[in-house]
């Protein structure tokens, strides 16, 4: 197994509008993120990863990009943004930018001349179709509820987007298309930015002829634009035009519904296309038949079964991102642990897996403090345009059951884990002194930094220690992954080896004491636990696993 800097990164989500404000208008900017670096140095992390900054209309919070190569006003200007690299790079730590280029915003120079007329030269920048019997081209909808085809008077024909009628899919078909984004990279990473998250990374090559979805999924379609049929080529393309000339570079595909066989594809090392992929199986184990907003309850066995088929076959020939959070998912303490009596001790357990597992972590901004789900009280306080249109499809039209479509709001809206770090207990929890974007979590007087900083016991210097260990223990990072019970309801436990040591790891994944036996065949030299989330640890030799205990042991 070949060694790379980003198998060994521990990296950090900043979603900059959340992150820190440092001219009071309610919105974070990179100077903000520019006066914590040190505290990310504290934590241990090496590398950045910094959701959309450029100029946007903000649609969907910067994923609707008007131009690639500016800055949004309220973040800052370049020049900021080459300071923040600069004070990174000062530091040891690497910067990784999103790349969204399945779409653009509708605001976008391309896109303004691409609907002027059918011969305008940006015509084909995106993907126009007549109307099919005088409807819309196929029934395929958009991720943001409705059909993904959206009607323009000017020139008669509809429009493709994926995602809001805001941000209209490029057409990947189109050999200038593609020529762009690669000079848009190759710009960035001339500016010493060293790799990119790749937004929607999975969805830009459409089967041709767009025929119609299956019905019946929640997304009608996506079997014909999720992992098409030139997908390959067209990373491979681009790890040759832009990739192989920047190898000390990495990235990361969002890729939803990836299948391990395509993720195999993109990440295995020999094909050169890309790095790693986010896979999404463990974050939908939640829904019903594909539908978000119909909650299930999570099964721990299923949900073992997954994280362990991505550590046992994916580590072979490509290589895994792990993840318990981001920017459209939940907070994870409120969602796989419990955010009430034992959010500590389950943000312990939680980040106990990520951190000893084969594969690079990725921590999102305030899981390292434990922040929980937000409890908006009304539909009105969600500035997301996901929740917006869900609330005008579901209760609006199809007059669903308010209480229940807001219950599963409450749990899983991206909002919930978008709202304003949590710094201190002063006013705004310390993000701002002017009005925040979005409601600030009223519980910021208990969860906050300068607590989590205080408090030797915390979660962010558990999680420090866990960083430490990760760094100190190379079996922590490419050691191979054997699991035991895996029908156990309860626990969660794996053996890593390599090089002749190995790492033990047994995780509670319930509010339940549990009996445990320790497998015959491994053998301890010390009964104390390397890591642990509680003050003592447990005994050996007669096993009570506590309420979410996690316990880490290092074998020679
Ligand atoms: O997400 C794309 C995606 O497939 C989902 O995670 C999607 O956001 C989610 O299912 C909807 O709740 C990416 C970005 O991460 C997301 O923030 C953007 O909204 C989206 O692309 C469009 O750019």
């Amino acid at each position: 197994m070949k060694k790379y800097w980003w198998k060994e990164a521990v990296i950090y989500q900043i979603y900059p509008r959340s992150f820190m404000d440092s001219d009071g208008d309610g919105i974070g900017d990179f100077q903000g993120i520019i006066s914590k670096l040190d505290y990310l140095q504290t934590l241990g992390i090496d590398t950045i990863w910094l959701s959309p900054f450029y100029k946007s209309p903000n649609d969907d919070n910067g994923y609707d990009i008007s131009d690639y190569q500016s800055i949004m006003e309220e973040f800052g200007t370049l020049a900021d943004f080459k300071e923040l690299l600069k004070e990174a790079h000062n530091r040891k730590m690497k910067l990784i930018i999103d790349l969204v280029v399945n779409h653009t915003s509708d605001e976008h120079p391309w896109f303004l001349e691409s609907k002027k007329s059918k011969d305008n030269p940006y015509r084909d920048y995106y993907i126009w179709k007549d109307p099919k019997n005088g409807a819309k081209p196929n029934n395929w909808t958009s991720y943001f509820w409705g059909s993904a085809w959206e009607y323009d008077d000017l020139t008669e024909q509809y429009y493709l987007h994926l995602f809001t009628k805001k941000q209209p899919d490029l057409n990947w078909e189109n050999e200038t298309v593609r020529k762009e984004v690669y000079d848009i990279m190759r710009w960035w990473l001339d500016l010493g930015t060293d790799g990119f998250r790749i937004d929607v990374a999975n969805m830009y090559s459409k089967v041709p002829g767009l025929p119609d979805g299956e019905l019946g999924n929640y997304m009608t379609g996506k079997e014909h634009f999720q992992n098409g049929p030139r997908i390959h080529e067209f990373y491979r393309e681009m790890h040759k035009e832009v990739l192989s000339h920047y190898p000390d570079v990495m990235t990361v595909g969002e890729t939803a519904d990836v299948p391990i066989e395509e993720a195999k594809k993109y990440t295995s090392e020999d094909r050169q296309e890309l790095n790693m992929v986010f896979q999404f199986e463990h974050v939908t184990l939640d829904e019903t038949d594909g539908d978000r907003w119909n909650i299930a309850k999570m099964y721990l066995p299923e949900l073992k079964k997954i994280l362990t088929k991505w550590q046992v076959e994916l580590g072979k020939c490509g290589w895994n991102s792990l993840y318990w959070a981001n920017h459209d998912q939940p907070r994870s303490v409120s969602r796989y642990g419990d955010d009430g009596q034992y959010r500590k001790e389950s943000a312990k357990m939680l980040y106990t897996m990520l951190l000893t597992m084969q594969g690079t972590p990725y921590i999102y901004q305030g899981e390292e403090i434990g922040m929980t789900n937000m409890k908006f009280d009304h539909i009105t306080e969600y500035p997301d345009v996901e929740i917006q249109n869900l609330w005008k499809q579901r209760v609006i039209k199809e007059k669903k059951d308010p209480h229940k479509v807001f219950a599963a709001i409450q749990y899983r809206a991206r909002d919930n884990a978008r709202t304003p770090m949590q710094w201190d207990e002063s006013p705004n929890a310390g993000f701002s002194s002017g009005i925040p974007w979005i409601k600030v979590n009223p519980n910021y007087k208990e969860i906050n930094v300068a607590e989590s900083l205080r408090d030797p016991n915390s979660i962010f210097h558990y999680i420090q220690k866990l960083i430490k260990l990760r760094k100190e223990n190379e079996v922590a990072i490419y050691g191979d992954f054997k699991e035991y019970y895996n029908e156990n309801e309860s626990l969660y436990v794996y053996l890593r080896s390599y090089e002749g040591k190995q790492m033990f790891v047994i995780l509670n994944f319930t509010g339940e004491s549990v009996k445990f036996f320790m497998p015959e065949e491994v053998v301890f030299v010390n009964a104390e636990p390397y890591i642990y989330n509680y003050q003592d640890y447990t005994d050996l030799g007669n096993m009570t696993v506590r309420p979410y205990e996690a316990a880490v042991y290092l074998l020679e």
